[in-house]
């Protein structure tokens, strides 16, 4: 076994071509800082021009990888770039939860999807979020009057179709939709969805305040990947509780960029300090491979990915399957108004 000096060595002197790659392929995709507002906050036409994007992408051919084993995988066959992003957040699924990359991996997951809006399907706006902590406190108890699951407007409501399964999705724009990548089953879905209020509520503003005020990125990404992270998840329901399969819910991607928000928050609030305060582990603790239903991964997981043991840093590797985007490090990301993910939240 090489000594550990040996190992960083020779992953800086490998990460370093593609790192520059990455830095060049970012700076010419932020021409302009994107502006991301809340879905509540979109005009119709804003709005309408998202979710036309994002069916765009649901019909658009997948790119930059035609490597049979990619396309027909274990989990389906890959037919478009919603695909993509699916299989990714499938095959990733037990290293980027429950571990310290778990806040700049979903973040860069949000950027790779809005770069792709953009590039593919000619998206003219930003990424929009869900205000769920506005939407617990608008929609006390009734949930489904946020003009988010409006079926004209929206994202459709909740779960109520029968005829191909229980609790399918059954108005708006995403209703009939199949859904190809699934850790279960390889025949094509349904996307579903049942609302729980109490779920959702988990992201009041006293359950946001918990995390914001612990003083460290270990500390707060733990307490981020609890209530708030899991209202989104629960509140929506159906698929969206899927620990993996969750992503083929549009909704997913505006619940990230709304938890993304809430982390860039914290990091503001002790500038540029937390610009360079990362940690937490790389490998999942066993209580929380049975919390989340996932599987344990191998030992690999420690050489996952310029980090030499168990603790996650800056130097992470942040991984898109089949090269939807390049790789970058948890350092790439740590600015939202950096380079890569070239956003401000507007709030
Ligand atoms: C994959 O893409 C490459 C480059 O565009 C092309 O040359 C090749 O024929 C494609 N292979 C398949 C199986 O489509
Ligand atoms: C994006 O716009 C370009 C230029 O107008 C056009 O050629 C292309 O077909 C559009 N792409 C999509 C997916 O609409
Ligand atoms: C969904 O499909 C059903 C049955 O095929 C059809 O009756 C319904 O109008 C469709 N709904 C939408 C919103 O397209
Ligand atoms: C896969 O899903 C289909 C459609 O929902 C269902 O009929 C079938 O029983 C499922 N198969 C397994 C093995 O779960
Ligand atoms: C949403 O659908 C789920 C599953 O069908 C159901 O249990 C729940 O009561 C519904 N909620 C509302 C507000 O309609
Ligand atoms: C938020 O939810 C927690 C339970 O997760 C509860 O203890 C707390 O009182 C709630 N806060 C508000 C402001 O509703
Ligand atoms: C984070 O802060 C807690 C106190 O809340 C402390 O116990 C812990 O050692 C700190 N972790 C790091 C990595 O600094
Ligand atoms: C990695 O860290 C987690 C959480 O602290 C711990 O439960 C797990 O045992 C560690 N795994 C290894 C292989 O060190
Ligand atoms: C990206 O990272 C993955 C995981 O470490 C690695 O297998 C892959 O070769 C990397 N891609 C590039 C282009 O460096
Ligand atoms: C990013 O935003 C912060 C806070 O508004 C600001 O201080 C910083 O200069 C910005 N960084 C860049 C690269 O624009
Ligand atoms: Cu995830």
């Amino acid at each position: 076994m090489a000594p550990l000096s040996a190992k960083v060595a020779l992953l800086g002197l490998l990460a370093a071509p593609h790192v520059a790659a990455a830095s060049d392929y970012w700076s010419e995709r932020c021409t302009t800082i994107n502006q991301r507002k809340s879905w509540a906050a979109l005009t119709d036409d804003e709005k309408s021009e998202y979710i036309r994007a994002e069916k765009c992408l649901m019909e658009s051919d997948p790119i930059n990888d035609n490597d049979s084993s990619y396309i027909n995988n274990e989990y389906g066959k890959i037919q478009n770039i919603w695909d993509q992003f699916h299989y990714t957040h499938i095959v990733e699924g037990n290293y980027i939860h429950y571990t310290g990359q778990f806040l700049p991996w979903h973040r860069y997951y949000v950027r790779v999807h809005e770069m792709l809006l953009q590039t593919q399907c000619n998206y003219t706006g930003a990424h929009p979020y869900w205000d769920e902590t506005g939407d617990t406190e608008s929609y006390q108890g009734h949930m489904g009057d946020s003009p988010i699951w409006d079926a004209t407007t929206g994202f459709g409501g909740n779960g109520t179709g029968t005829d191909r399964g229980s609790d399918c999705v059954a108005t708006g724009p995403f209703a009939n939709i199949s859904l190809h990548m699934s850790s279960h089953n390889k025949t094509d879905y349904c996307l579903t969805r049942a609302w729980s209020q109490s779920d959702l509520n988990g992201a009041n503003s006293s359950n946001v305040q918990e995390c914001f005020d612990y003083a460290n990125y270990t500390d707060a990404w733990s307490c981020y990947n609890g209530h708030p992270h899991a209202a989104g998840h629960g509140g929506t329901g159906g698929l969206m509780l899927d620990p993996v399969d969750s992503p083929g819910d549009p909704m997913f991607f505006l619940h990230h960029a709304w938890l993304d928000m809430e982390y860039w928050k914290w990091q503001l609030a002790d500038y540029p300090a937390r610009l360079t305060d990362m940690g937490g582990n790389n490998v999942m603790a066993e209580e929380s491979l049975e919390i989340a239903g996932l599987s344990q991964v191998g030992d690999d997981v420690l050489d996952y990915d310029g980090d030499p043991g168990n603790t996650t840093t800056l130097n992470h590797n942040l991984y898109m399957r089949g090269n939807m985007a390049p790789n970058v490090t948890v350092g790439d990301v740590m600015e939202l108004n950096g380079t890569v993910i070239c956003a401000e939240y507007i709030y």
